[in-house]
Protein backbone atom coordinates (compact mmCIF):
# COMPACT_ATOMS: atom_id res chain seq x y z
CA UNK A 1 0.00 0.00 0.00
CA UNK A 2 2.84 2.14 -0.22
CA UNK A 3 3.01 5.65 -2.49
CA UNK A 4 3.70 4.95 -5.99
CA UNK A 5 6.33 7.70 -6.71
CA UNK A 6 5.81 10.64 -8.87
CA UNK A 7 8.39 13.22 -10.32
CA UNK A 8 6.81 16.50 -10.33
CA UNK A 9 6.56 16.67 -13.98
CA UNK A 10 4.63 13.89 -13.98
CA UNK A 11 1.91 15.42 -10.95
CA UNK A 12 2.10 18.82 -13.15
CA UNK A 13 0.68 16.82 -16.15
CA UNK A 14 -1.75 15.27 -13.94
CA UNK A 15 -3.09 17.79 -12.98
CA UNK A 16 -3.21 20.15 -16.23
CA UNK A 17 -5.28 16.85 -17.53
CA UNK A 18 -7.31 16.72 -14.16
CA UNK A 19 -11.30 16.68 -14.84
CA UNK A 20 -11.80 18.59 -11.67
CA UNK A 21 -10.00 20.67 -8.78
CA UNK A 22 -10.24 19.95 -5.38
CA UNK A 23 -13.06 21.13 -3.81
CA UNK A 24 -10.73 22.51 -0.57
CA UNK A 25 -6.88 22.81 -0.43
CA UNK A 26 -6.31 24.46 3.04
CA UNK A 27 -7.29 20.80 4.19
CA UNK A 28 -7.15 17.24 2.78
CA UNK A 29 -10.13 15.34 2.37
CA UNK A 30 -11.07 12.04 1.05
CA UNK A 31 -14.09 9.52 0.90
CA UNK A 32 -16.94 12.23 0.18
CA UNK A 33 -20.72 11.20 1.04
CA UNK A 34 -22.67 13.45 -0.76
CA UNK A 35 -26.15 14.12 -0.26
CA UNK A 36 -28.63 16.70 -0.74
CA UNK A 37 -30.10 18.10 2.53
CA UNK A 38 -32.49 20.94 2.85
CA UNK A 39 -31.64 21.45 -0.36
CA UNK A 40 -28.15 22.03 -0.58
CA UNK A 41 -25.20 19.57 -0.90
CA UNK A 42 -23.47 18.48 2.19
CA UNK A 43 -20.62 16.45 1.85
CA UNK A 44 -19.16 14.38 4.60
CA UNK A 45 -15.23 13.33 4.06
CA UNK A 46 -12.76 11.77 5.79
CA UNK A 47 -9.68 14.72 7.27
CA UNK A 48 -6.42 13.05 5.97
CA UNK A 49 -3.72 14.10 7.64
CA UNK A 50 0.42 13.15 7.97
CA UNK A 51 1.49 11.74 11.25
CA UNK A 52 4.21 10.11 10.58
CA UNK A 53 2.71 6.85 10.60
CA UNK A 54 4.38 4.08 9.29
CA UNK A 55 3.20 2.86 6.01
CA UNK A 56 1.61 -1.13 5.66
CA UNK A 57 -0.92 -2.73 4.04
CA UNK A 58 -3.47 -2.35 6.78
CA UNK A 59 -3.71 1.13 6.03
CA UNK A 60 -1.56 2.30 9.06
CA UNK A 61 -0.68 5.46 7.82
CA UNK A 62 -4.19 6.57 7.92
CA UNK A 63 -4.66 7.80 11.04
CA UNK A 64 -7.12 10.58 10.82
CA UNK A 65 -8.55 12.41 14.04
CA UNK A 66 -11.65 14.00 13.25
CA UNK A 67 -14.04 15.33 10.48
CA UNK A 68 -15.14 18.37 8.71
CA UNK A 69 -18.56 18.84 6.63
CA UNK A 70 -18.17 20.45 3.33
CA UNK A 71 -21.77 22.47 1.61
CA UNK A 72 -22.38 23.55 -1.71
CA UNK A 73 -25.12 25.07 -3.33
CA UNK A 74 -24.25 23.20 -6.40
CA UNK A 75 -21.96 20.87 -7.47
CA UNK A 76 -20.06 23.53 -9.93
CA UNK A 77 -20.28 26.67 -7.10
CA UNK A 78 -18.54 27.51 -4.10
CA UNK A 79 -17.66 25.36 -1.19
CA UNK A 80 -18.00 26.42 2.35
CA UNK A 81 -16.30 24.19 5.28
CA UNK A 82 -18.48 24.00 8.08
CA UNK A 83 -15.88 22.86 10.20
CA UNK A 84 -14.78 20.06 13.12
CA UNK A 85 -18.04 18.52 14.09
CA UNK A 86 -16.31 15.45 15.72
CA UNK A 87 -12.96 14.34 16.86
CA UNK A 88 -12.23 11.15 18.66
CA UNK A 89 -11.32 12.40 22.08
CA UNK A 90 -15.28 13.09 22.21
CA UNK A 91 -16.03 9.61 21.51
CA UNK A 92 -15.47 7.48 24.33
CA UNK A 93 -14.98 4.32 22.41
CA UNK A 94 -12.71 5.53 19.72
CA UNK A 95 -9.56 5.57 19.87
CA UNK A 96 -7.68 6.01 16.48
CA UNK A 97 -7.90 6.12 12.71
CA UNK A 98 -11.28 7.59 12.05
CA UNK A 99 -12.23 6.62 8.26
CA UNK A 100 -14.84 7.23 5.79
CA UNK A 101 -17.77 8.31 6.87
CA UNK A 102 -21.39 9.12 6.20
CA UNK A 103 -24.63 10.84 7.45
CA UNK A 104 -28.13 10.45 6.93
CA UNK A 105 -31.51 12.52 8.15
CA UNK A 106 -34.77 11.11 10.09
CA UNK A 107 -37.62 13.18 11.39
CA UNK A 108 -35.66 16.64 11.28
CA UNK A 109 -32.16 14.92 13.32
CA UNK A 110 -29.24 14.43 11.58
CA UNK A 111 -26.74 10.96 11.87
CA UNK A 112 -23.42 11.08 11.46
CA UNK A 113 -21.75 7.38 10.79
CA UNK A 114 -18.44 6.77 11.10
CA UNK A 115 -15.73 3.60 11.48
CA UNK A 116 -12.98 4.05 14.44
CA UNK A 117 -10.64 1.72 15.91
CA UNK A 118 -11.05 0.49 19.49
CA UNK A 119 -8.38 0.34 22.10
CA UNK A 120 -7.70 -3.00 21.07
CA UNK A 121 -7.53 -2.50 17.49
CA UNK A 122 -10.89 -3.85 16.00
CA UNK A 123 -12.96 -1.25 13.97
CA UNK A 124 -16.20 -0.95 14.97
CA UNK A 125 -18.93 1.90 13.40
CA UNK A 126 -20.51 4.58 15.76
CA UNK A 127 -23.04 7.37 15.48
CA UNK A 128 -23.34 10.44 15.96
CA UNK A 129 -26.43 12.80 16.62
CA UNK A 130 -27.26 16.25 15.86
CA UNK A 131 -29.79 19.06 14.89
CA UNK A 132 -28.01 20.07 11.45
CA UNK A 133 -26.56 18.64 8.45
CA UNK A 134 -23.26 20.67 9.20
CA UNK A 135 -23.22 19.02 12.86
CA UNK A 136 -21.97 19.88 15.39
CA UNK A 137 -22.58 15.82 16.71
CA UNK A 138 -23.09 14.28 19.91
CA UNK A 139 -21.51 10.88 19.80
CA UNK A 140 -23.17 7.58 21.36
CA UNK A 141 -21.27 6.40 23.98
CA UNK A 142 -20.91 2.90 22.69
CA UNK A 143 -20.66 1.66 18.78
CA UNK A 144 -23.54 0.27 16.86
CA UNK A 145 -24.16 -3.02 18.32
CA UNK A 146 -23.22 -5.74 15.71
CA UNK A 147 -21.23 -3.14 13.78
CA UNK A 148 -18.05 -4.11 12.23
CA UNK A 149 -15.68 -2.86 9.97
CA UNK A 150 -15.57 0.12 7.83
CA UNK A 151 -17.28 2.24 5.19
CA UNK A 152 -20.60 2.97 6.54
CA UNK A 153 -23.04 3.78 3.61
CA UNK A 154 -26.83 4.88 4.73
CA UNK A 155 -29.32 4.95 1.65
CA UNK A 156 -32.49 6.07 1.99
CA UNK A 157 -35.43 4.03 -0.17
CA UNK A 158 -38.32 5.33 -0.83
CA UNK A 159 -40.30 4.06 1.58
CA UNK A 160 -38.11 5.95 4.55
CA UNK A 161 -36.40 2.86 5.27
CA UNK A 162 -32.57 2.98 5.86
CA UNK A 163 -29.90 0.71 5.14
CA UNK A 164 -26.49 0.77 6.08
CA UNK A 165 -24.07 -0.99 3.97
CA UNK A 166 -20.66 -1.12 4.73
CA UNK A 167 -17.05 -3.33 5.41
CA UNK A 168 -14.01 -3.06 3.45
CA UNK A 169 -11.15 -5.52 3.28
CA UNK A 170 -7.42 -5.35 4.52
CA UNK A 171 -6.68 -2.74 7.25
CA UNK A 172 -10.70 -2.62 6.69
CA UNK A 173 -10.61 -6.17 8.36
CA UNK A 174 -14.08 -7.58 6.71
CA UNK A 175 -12.12 -10.85 5.72
CA UNK A 176 -12.48 -11.54 9.10
CA UNK A 177 -15.65 -12.37 9.46
CA UNK A 178 -17.82 -14.87 8.69
CA UNK A 179 -21.43 -14.95 9.87
CA UNK A 180 -20.89 -11.39 11.52
CA UNK A 181 -18.23 -13.41 14.01
CA UNK A 182 -15.00 -12.53 14.31
CA UNK A 183 -12.09 -14.54 13.76
CA UNK A 184 -8.69 -13.57 13.35
CA UNK A 185 -7.78 -16.62 11.92
CA UNK A 186 -10.29 -15.97 9.01
CA UNK A 187 -8.37 -14.46 5.87
CA UNK A 188 -9.39 -13.39 2.06
CA UNK A 189 -10.91 -16.43 0.94
CA UNK A 190 -8.86 -18.25 -2.07
CA UNK A 191 -9.19 -17.04 -5.51
CA UNK A 192 -11.31 -19.74 -7.15
CA UNK A 193 -13.95 -19.18 -4.04
CA UNK A 194 -16.44 -17.18 -3.46
CA UNK A 195 -15.59 -13.27 -2.86
CA UNK A 196 -16.92 -11.67 0.04
CA UNK A 197 -19.47 -8.91 -0.23
CA UNK A 198 -20.33 -6.10 1.72
CA UNK A 199 -22.50 -6.25 4.61
CA UNK A 200 -26.00 -4.79 4.80
CA UNK A 201 -28.26 -4.18 7.80
CA UNK A 202 -31.86 -2.42 7.84
CA UNK A 203 -31.67 0.72 10.37
CA UNK A 204 -34.40 0.64 13.01
CA UNK A 205 -35.96 3.69 13.44
CA UNK A 206 -34.23 5.62 15.91
CA UNK A 207 -31.56 5.25 13.49
CA UNK A 208 -29.15 4.22 16.19
CA UNK A 209 -29.30 0.24 15.78
CA UNK A 210 -29.71 -2.22 13.14
CA UNK A 211 -33.39 -3.61 13.10
CA UNK A 212 -31.70 -6.90 11.66
CA UNK A 213 -28.45 -8.85 11.60
CA UNK A 214 -26.11 -7.52 8.62
CA UNK A 215 -26.41 -10.01 5.89
CA UNK A 216 -23.62 -10.31 3.20
CA UNK A 217 -24.21 -8.83 -0.17
CA UNK A 218 -23.54 -10.85 -3.60
CA UNK A 219 -22.17 -9.44 -6.71
CA UNK A 220 -23.03 -12.20 -9.17
CA UNK A 221 -21.89 -12.19 -12.94
CA UNK A 222 -24.59 -11.97 -15.84
CA UNK A 223 -24.78 -15.80 -15.58
CA UNK A 224 -25.90 -15.24 -11.88
CA UNK A 225 -22.60 -16.70 -10.67
CA UNK A 226 -20.83 -14.81 -8.06
CA UNK A 227 -17.78 -12.79 -8.39
CA UNK A 228 -14.59 -15.07 -7.36
CA UNK A 229 -11.81 -13.84 -4.88
CA UNK A 230 -9.16 -13.54 -7.62
CA UNK A 231 -11.22 -11.53 -9.78
CA UNK A 232 -9.47 -8.37 -8.16
CA UNK A 233 -10.89 -6.03 -11.05
CA UNK A 234 -14.12 -6.71 -10.49
CA UNK A 235 -14.70 -8.21 -6.84
CA UNK A 236 -15.76 -6.30 -3.74
CA UNK A 237 -13.07 -4.39 -1.80
CA UNK A 238 -14.15 -1.37 0.22
CA UNK A 239 -15.75 2.02 0.10
CA UNK A 240 -19.56 0.87 -0.67
CA UNK A 241 -22.44 3.49 -2.01
CA UNK A 242 -25.97 2.79 -2.78
CA UNK A 243 -28.19 4.97 -5.10
CA UNK A 244 -31.28 4.51 -6.94
CA UNK A 245 -31.74 5.16 -10.90
CA UNK A 246 -35.23 4.70 -12.66
CA UNK A 247 -36.28 2.09 -9.78
CA UNK A 248 -33.33 0.06 -9.48
CA UNK A 249 -30.74 -0.26 -6.95
CA UNK A 250 -27.52 0.65 -7.82
CA UNK A 251 -24.46 -0.71 -5.64
CA UNK A 252 -20.88 0.55 -5.94
CA UNK A 253 -17.84 0.56 -4.74
CA UNK A 254 -13.73 0.49 -5.01
CA UNK A 255 -11.95 -2.75 -6.34
CA UNK A 256 -9.10 -1.64 -3.43
CA UNK A 257 -6.13 -3.27 -5.04
CA UNK A 258 -7.08 -3.01 -8.97
CA UNK A 259 -8.34 0.57 -8.22
CA UNK A 260 -11.61 1.09 -10.07
CA UNK A 261 -14.40 1.96 -8.46
CA UNK A 262 -17.51 -0.52 -10.25
CA UNK A 263 -21.10 -1.01 -9.64
CA UNK A 264 -23.47 -3.66 -10.07
CA UNK A 265 -27.22 -3.10 -9.80
CA UNK A 266 -29.97 -5.54 -8.53
CA UNK A 267 -33.89 -5.21 -8.15
CA UNK A 268 -34.47 -5.33 -4.25
CA UNK A 269 -31.97 -3.34 -1.67
CA UNK A 270 -30.43 -6.80 -0.11
CA UNK A 271 -29.60 -8.04 -4.23
CA UNK A 272 -28.33 -10.08 -5.82
CA UNK A 273 -26.26 -7.76 -7.44
CA UNK A 274 -25.48 -8.12 -11.15
CA UNK A 275 -21.71 -6.62 -12.11
CA UNK A 276 -22.07 -4.07 -14.97
CA UNK A 277 -18.78 -2.08 -15.75
CA UNK A 278 -16.67 0.42 -14.41
CA UNK A 279 -17.50 4.01 -13.15
CA UNK A 280 -14.05 5.49 -12.53
CA UNK A 281 -10.44 4.55 -13.92
CA UNK A 282 -7.66 5.02 -11.22
CA UNK A 283 -6.87 7.62 -9.47
CA UNK A 284 -3.45 9.24 -8.35
CA UNK A 285 -3.06 7.86 -5.22
CA UNK A 286 -3.87 3.89 -3.93
CA UNK A 287 -7.29 4.40 -2.55
CA UNK A 288 -10.55 5.22 -4.66
CA UNK A 289 -13.92 6.29 -3.03
CA UNK A 290 -16.87 7.79 -3.81
CA UNK A 291 -20.51 9.15 -4.11
CA UNK A 292 -23.07 9.53 -6.10
CA UNK A 293 -25.62 11.92 -5.77
CA UNK A 294 -28.01 13.71 -8.07
CA UNK A 295 -28.57 17.67 -8.00
CA UNK A 296 -30.55 19.83 -10.13
CA UNK A 297 -31.99 17.11 -12.22
CA UNK A 298 -28.04 15.62 -12.83
CA UNK A 299 -26.41 13.22 -11.49
CA UNK A 300 -22.29 13.80 -9.95
CA UNK A 301 -19.87 11.34 -9.00
CA UNK A 302 -17.83 13.24 -5.72
CA UNK A 303 -14.82 10.92 -5.46
CA UNK A 304 -10.71 11.89 -4.52
CA UNK A 305 -7.53 11.62 -5.72
CA UNK A 306 -3.74 12.70 -4.36
CA UNK A 307 -3.00 15.02 -7.02
CA UNK A 308 -2.89 17.94 -4.85
CA UNK A 309 -0.06 16.17 -2.44
CA UNK A 310 2.07 14.98 -5.36
CA UNK A 311 1.02 11.46 -5.08
CA UNK A 312 0.86 11.17 -1.38
CA UNK A 313 -1.68 8.27 -0.93
CA UNK A 314 -3.12 9.18 2.55
CA UNK A 315 -3.52 13.05 2.00
CA UNK A 316 -6.10 13.17 -0.75
CA UNK A 317 -8.56 15.81 -2.05
CA UNK A 318 -12.21 15.35 -2.81
CA UNK A 319 -13.39 16.90 -6.22
CA UNK A 320 -16.43 16.41 -8.46
CA UNK A 321 -17.48 15.39 -11.72
CA UNK A 322 -20.84 14.82 -13.61
CA UNK A 323 -21.80 11.60 -14.38
CA UNK A 324 -23.61 9.79 -17.34
CA UNK A 325 -26.21 7.14 -17.72
CA UNK A 326 -26.76 5.50 -21.58
CA UNK A 327 -30.32 4.81 -22.53
CA UNK A 328 -30.41 1.34 -20.90
CA UNK A 329 -29.32 2.94 -17.62
CA UNK A 330 -25.45 1.91 -17.91
CA UNK A 331 -23.42 4.11 -16.41
CA UNK A 332 -20.46 5.75 -18.84
CA UNK A 333 -17.37 5.41 -17.55
CA UNK A 334 -15.08 8.49 -16.25
CA UNK A 335 -11.51 9.21 -17.37
CA UNK A 336 -10.36 11.59 -14.47
CA UNK A 337 -7.27 12.86 -16.06
CA UNK A 338 -8.77 12.98 -19.21
CA UNK A 339 -8.76 10.55 -22.84
O1 LIG B 1 -9.75 6.80 4.29
C1 LIG B 1 -9.39 5.58 4.89
C2 LIG B 1 -9.83 4.44 4.04
O2 LIG B 1 -9.24 4.54 2.76
C3 LIG B 1 -11.30 4.39 3.75
O3 LIG B 1 -12.08 3.96 4.81
C4 LIG B 1 -11.29 3.51 2.56
O4 LIG B 1 -12.48 3.45 1.86
C5 LIG B 1 -10.16 4.10 1.77
O5 LIG B 1 -10.57 5.21 1.02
Amino acid sequence: MADKEYTREEIEALAARSIAQPLVTHIYTADPSAHVFEGRLYIYPSHDIETGAAFDDDGGHFQMRDYHVLRQDSPDGPVTDCGVVLDVADVPWADRQMWAPDAATRDGRYYFYFPAKRADGIFQIGVAVGDRPEGPFRPEPEPIPGSYSIDPAVFRDDDGEHYMYFGGLWGGQLQKYRDNRYDPAHAEPAPDEPALGPRVARLDHGMKHFAEAPREVVIVDEDGVPRRAGDHDRRYFEGPWMHKYQGRYYLSYSTGNTHYLCYAVADDPYGPFVYQGRILEPVVGWTTHHSIVEFGGRWWLYYHDSVLSGGVTHLRSVKVTELHYDEQGRIRTIHPYGG
